[in-house]
C-alpha cells in the first residue's frame, strides 16, 4: 500500500513541496514553476503518494486496457528523426516495408473472429502513400467491419498528407472523419520545444503544428490521445514546456483522452549515444505527470516499450491504463531496444499483471466506455 497523502504532508519539511502537498490534497491545480520544482526536488515516494491520490480519487482501482491490433502500413519515412531506429528512407526502400491496401485488409480479416474494438493505425511517412490511398484504406476497413474503431495516423503523416493534398488541416481533418476515422493516436509529439525538436526531429511538423491539427481534431469532435518521448537530451523545463502546452490546449478543446509518455530507447539509432533514463526517474516522470496534468482524464505507460515489469510498477505511480493486447505486428519499440521484443499479451496475462497489484481490470473501447469488468 502507498504512503497516504497526509502522511506525506506531516512528514514533509521543505515549505514549498509541503505546499504542493496541500494544493494535490485540494484538488488545485500546480504551477509550472511548481512543476519544474517537483522534477528538480521531489524524491520517488513524495510524487509517488501524490499521484497515486489523484489516480485512486480520478479511478479509484480501475485500471484499462483495450483489446487492438496495430497496422504499420510501412517503415519509409521521408523524415530522419535521430532516435528512430524503425524507419527506412526512401532510397533505402528495399529494407523497408510496404503494404498495399488488399495486404492492409487482410490483417484486419485475421481478426474477424476476435472481439478486438480498435485498429491501432500508424508508420512512417511514405512519399507514394497519400491522402486518397489512406480514404481508401479507412473507407474499406469500415465497410469490412463498421463496428471497429479505427483511431490512426498521428499529426507527423497527416501534416505531411494534408500539405501533399494541399488541403488545409481543417479540411484534411473533415475529410478523414469523414471517411471513417474516428480518433488520433498520441505519436510525433516528441518534444515541442524547438531548442529539443530541431536536433532530435528538426525536419518533421513543428510543435504548434502538432498542436494544430488535434486542436482542428477536437473541434470535429474526434478525441486523440498526447505523447511524450523522454529521457534523451531535453532538460525537465522541456518536459514542463511540453505538458504546459497540452495542458493549455485540454483547457480549451477537452479533446484529450490520455497522456503517454513514452520512455527513449537507445538501441539502433544514431542517439545510441545517449544513455536511458533510469527506472526510478520513469516512475518520477509518470507521477509528476499525473500531479500537473489535472485537465487529462487518463495516463497510459505503454508497455510494448516500457516492459511489462515496469509497467505493471508504474501503477502505483499515477496510471491507470496499460494500453492493450497489441500482437507482434508492433515493431518500433523492438527495433529500438525494448526487452518486449516481440509484444504480445494476451487479454488473461493483462488481467493477470493488473491483479497482481492489487488493482481492478477493466477492459474499455478506444473512448473508455467499459466494456468488461475482470476483477
Ligand atoms: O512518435 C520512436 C516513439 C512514437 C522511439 O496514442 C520511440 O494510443 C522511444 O505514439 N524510443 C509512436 N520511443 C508511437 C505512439 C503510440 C504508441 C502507443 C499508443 C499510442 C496511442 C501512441 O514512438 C513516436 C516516437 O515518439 N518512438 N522511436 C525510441 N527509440
Ligand atoms: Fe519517420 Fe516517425 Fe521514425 Fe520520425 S519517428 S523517422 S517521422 S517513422
Amino acid at each position: 500500500m502507498s504512503t497516504s497523502i497526509d502522511t506525506i504532508i506531516d512528514f514533509t519539511t521543505d515549505a514549498s513541496l509541503k505546499n504542493i502537498a496541500h494544493k494535490i490534497k485540494n484538488a488545485t491545480r500546480i504551477t509550472n514553476e511548481e512543476c519544474l520544482l517537483l522534477f528538480e526536488k521531489a524524491d520517488l515516494p513524495f510524487v509517488g503518494a501524490l499521484a497515486n491520490h489523484v489516480r485512486e480519487k480520478l479511478h479509484g482501482n480501475k485500471t484499462y486496457f483495450n483489446r487492438n491490433f496495430h497496422i504499420e502500413p510501412t517503415n519509409v519515412c521521408v523524415f530522419s528523426c535521430k532516435f528512430c531506429a524503425y524507419s527506412r528512407l526512401y532510397a533505402h526502400k528495399e529494407e523497408g516495408w510496404e503494404l498495399s491496401i488488399d495486404q492492409m485488409l487482410d490483417i484486419v480479416k485475421t481478426y474477424d473472429d476476435k472481439p478486438i474494438t480498435e485498429v491501432h493505425i500508424v508508420g512512417g511517412v511514405h512519399p507514394k502513400m497519400n491522402m486518397a490511398y489512406f480514404i481508401e484504406l479507412i473507407q474499406k476497413i469500415h465497410a469490412h467491419r463498421p463496428a471497429l474503431h479505427v483511431k490512426g495516423f498521428t499529426a507527423v503523416e497527416l501534416d505531411y498528407m494534408f500539405r501533399k493534398a494541399k488541403v488545409s488541416v481543417e479540411e484534411g481533418m473533415l475529410q478523414l472523419k469523414n471517411a471513417g476515422l474516428q480518433s488520433l493516436p498520441g505519436g510525433g509529439a516528441e518534444i515541442f520545444h524547438p531548442e529539443i525538436r530541431n536536433i532530435i526531429a528538426g525536419d518533421k511538423v513543428t510543435g504548434d503544428g502538432w498542436l494544430n491539427i488535434h486542436e482542428a481534431a477536437h473541434n470535429l469532435g474526434m478525441h486523440t490521445n498526447a505523447t511524450m518521448l523522454y529521457g534523451h537530451i531535453e532538460k525537465y523545463e522541456h518536459r514542463v514546456d511540453h505538458m504546459s502546452r497540452l495542458r493549455e490546449l485540454q483547457d480549451k478543446t477537452k479533446g484529450f483522452q490520455t497522456f503517454i509518455p513514452l520512455k527513449f530507447r537507445n538501441m539502433n539509432n544514431d542517439m545510441s549515444d545517449v544513455p536511458e533514463s533510469t527506472i526510478t526517474e520513469d516512475m518520477r516522470l509518470y507521477a509528476i505527470a499525473r500531479i500537473y496534468l489535472d485537465n487529462f482524464p487518463h495516463l497510459k505507460s505503454y508497455w510494448p516499450m516500457l516492459g511489462r515489469q515496469n509497467a505493471q510498477l508504474s501503477l502505483s505511480f499515477g496510471v491507470n491504463d496499460i494500453d492493450g493486447t497489441i500482437d507482434d505486428s508492433t515493431k518500433i519499440y523492438s527495433m529500438a531496444g525494448s526487452e518486449e521484443q516481440t509484444p504480445a499479451m494476451s487479454t488473461e496475462d493483462l488481467v493477470t499483471l493488473i491483479k497482481q497489484v492489487k488493482r481492478q481490470p477493466i477492459e474499455r473501447d478506444t473512448l473508455y466506455n467499459e466494456i468488461k469488468d475482470f476483477s
